[in-house]
């Protein structure tokens, strides 16, 4: 097992003195946590505040518990009450949020981690980069905690106040409540997406071409519960109480509801850190998060939107892709090119932050975590990062001074990512396969190909074909034609499934050659072309041609006929020869045209370096040449070491 595993392994127990020393079974979920037990009754009563009231008999049923009803406001109330009465209010289906009586506010990161964001902060820094930069990004709360504070997603685009067909990237973060760096890395990320919005180009083009969403704090009760003493309390889960025990806390990273509880990689019991709830979804965290994922589908298609996303989490320096509830690569739900692609991207990212890339389970076991529920359920790309540090000291608090550095080395990771996030299958070559469009079309031409005489025009017939979704409007264009030559479709639109057809017009100098033209479909949301080969001719009676090959080798000249005998009088000054050599090395050759009456002219002399190849149409004035009689194309390699071949040639006078 490598050593990274066991690190983190340990890491999660770190601070659980009993177990500090026992080894964790092979593959088994991190030991009961910090805090399990903590629920520690006390005598003394202690001011609440009540929420989810529903009704007036609520207040009355809060009364009846015995706890003192301080104040009735917003719909909520503060009481002070014995942990007995505590409990009973709970029974009751309400929430209780203990409320601080060291002053208005929670106690905040201690002095020396002051730059760290506690949830208030959180909020104002995303509320700040609204204000900074209101036209690409928005604040929405998406759900609440079960204490009832705001789970707040940004969300960063062009266009910010409209749903525009986008491909959509999710940073969620903090899950976990001690793993602050993480909340951290995500307002860097904000602050990067609107910061350098049109100053740098490539992040310019990501927030134009996507949709952001930023869940900085996913579980901010266990987040101001894990500093609220002054003392970090390594705890992991979030903060609500579980029937029939004193242990609180849902483990959030366990309670997604794709094979949830599944496989050993979660615990059953309330005092574990990795305790999976009493159902998926039982925590109101997890819960708003897929809320808030599930009300991204296309309302039309039921097409999700979010196409990608990233969990984070720390530490361990990783980057992980599902699925964490099997140790199996290929399964149902992730087939060998889908796990092709998370490795190819995992281990690009991963060669950009120096993190190790890895399938989740390799780590260990995991069922009911966010990744597997995204992929597997939502079919979204999505990775679980685990930043810095890789040793366990120090662990889940390093200091405020790491955060720039920590959070900063993702950068050029993150960007990649949005960047794969409309095909995440370009990654293995496979963007053809399976990124076609919703709505798409393929085209073909028929004949393929033609020849036509210069000064003449020819005609084919142009087929669109529609390949997925509903057929859509195609305008039609074509390039690569013969200098000075016009393509006119008729009708220059068609619906896809319908035909049209291209008369392609050479104008009477056009260089004789074979010209590769591209017949161009421009959809309504997607591109498609197909390719034509036109050949021009020249003169009637005036053109020939060699496909023989013939070999070029060292130093040695050789050549090739072509004979004309039904071309009246002299060649003309527009006439071309059309040359094909295949050769490694073709700085090593001349091309030499030799006329019936021997006089010779140099078509070209050693150029191109060491490109490969010659498929070249040369023009050249003849009109001093009588036409007929035998013409030869001569070759000559005037170096050692590469030798090659003439394929063919084309003469037309
Ligand atoms: O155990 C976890 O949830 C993650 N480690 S942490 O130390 N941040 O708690 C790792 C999860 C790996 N598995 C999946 N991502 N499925
Ligand atoms: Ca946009
Ligand atoms: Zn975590």
């Amino acid at each position: 097992m490598p050593l990274r595993t066991s690190a983190l392994r340990t890491t999660l127990l770190a601070g659980v003195a009993l177990l500090a020393t026992a080894a964790p079974a092979a593959g088994a979920p991190v030991g009961p946590g910090v805090g399990a037990g903590a629920h520690a009754d006390r005598d003394q009563a202690a001011p609440y505040r009540v929420t989810h009231l529903k009704s007036k008999a609520d207040v009355d049923a809060v009364a009846r518990t015995g706890a003192a009803i301080e104040q009735i406001e917003h719909g909520e109330l503060t009481v002070t009450a014995t942990p007995a009465e505590v409990r009973a209010i709970q029974r009751l289906g309400l929430r209780t949020v203990a409320v601080s009586t060291s002053g208005a506010s929670a106690m905040a990161f201690p002095a020396p981690d002051a730059a760290y964001h506690d949830h208030a902060e959180t909020l104002a820094a995303v509320d700040a980069i609204v204000a900074a930069h209101p036209t690409i990004a928005s604040r929405r709360v998406i759900g609440k905690s079960y204490e009832g504070r705001d789970i707040v997603a940004l969300k960063i685009s062009d266009n910010v106040g409209a749903d525009e067909a986008e491909p959509e990237v999710l940073f969620t973060a903090n899950q976990h409540a001690r793993e602050h760096l993480t909340v951290e890395q995500a307002l860097y990320l904000a602050d990067l997406l609107t910061g350098q919005y049109g100053a740098d180009p490539r992040i310019t083009r990501l927030v134009d071409g996507r949709v952001f969403w930023i869940v900085p704090m996913v579980n901010p009760d266990g987040a101001e519960y894990d500093i609220a003493t002054g003392v970090y309390r390594d705890w992991r889960k979030n903060r609500q109480p579980n029937t029939g025990s004193s242990a609180i806390g849902t483990d959030l990273n366990r309670n997604w509801g794709y094979k949830w509880g599944c496989c050993g990689g979660s615990s059953t019991s309330p005092s574990s850190p990795t305790y999976r709830g009493k159902s998926a979804f039982s925590a109101p965290e997890t819960a708003a998060v897929r809320d808030f994922v599930v009300s991204r589908r296309d309302p039309g298609t039921g097409k999700q939107r979010i196409k990608a996303a990233i969990d984070f989490h720390s530490y361990g320096e990783l980057v992980l892709w599902p699925f964490g509830y099997t140790k199996s690569t290929v399964v149902s739900g992730m087939s060998a090119d889908e796990y092709a692609t998370y490795q190819a991207i995992g281990q690009q990212m991963a060669a950009t932050n120096g993190y190790t890339p890895e399938q989740a389970s390799d780590l260990y076991i995991t069922d009911g975590s966010v990744d597997d529920w995204l992929w597997g359920q939502e079919r979204i790309f999505t990775y679980t990062f685990e930043l810095y540090p890789v040793d366990p000291d120090p662990g889940f608090y390093p200091p405020a001074s790491d955060i720039a550095a920590a959070t900063a080395r993702n950068r050029e990771a993150v960007l990649m990512f949005g960047e794969y996030a409309d095909c995440p299958y370009r990654a293995i070559g496979k963007a053809a396969t399976y990124c076609a469009a919703a709505d798409d079309f393929a085209m073909s031409t028929s004949p393929a190909s033609d020849t036509v005489s210069s000064g003449g025009s020819v005609t084919t017939t142009v087929t669109t074909t529609t390949t997925a979704g509903n057929p859509q409007q195609v305008t039609l264009s074509a390039s690569g034609l013969p200098a000075g030559a016009s393509a006119v479709f008729l009708p220059p639109t068609v619906t896809s499934g319908g035909s049209a057809t291209m008369t392609v017009t050479v104008p009477a100098g056009a260089l004789p050659a074979s010209y590769a033209v591209t017949v161009t479909g421009t959809g309504t949301g997607v591109t498609r072309s197909t390719s034509y080969g036109l050949g021009v001719d020249g003169r009637a009676g005036c053109t020939g041609s060699n496909d023989t090959d013939v070999a070029i080798p060292d130093l040695t000249p050789v050549q090739s006929p072509i004979t004309i005998g039904t071309c009246p009088g002299n060649a003309g000054a527009a006439s071309s020869v059309e040359v094909h050599v295949t050769h490694p090395y073709v700085g090593d050759l001349t091309l030499t045209l030799i006329a019936p009456d021997g006089s010779e002219y140099v078509l070209r002399d050693r150029v191109g370096g060491s490109a490969d190849n010659i498929d070249q149409t040369f023009p050249v004035d003849l009109s001093g040449e009588v036409a007929n009689g035998t013409w030869q194309l001569k070759v000559y390699d005037a170096a050692v070491t590469d030798t090659g071949t003439l394929t063919g040639w084309r003469l037309a006078l």
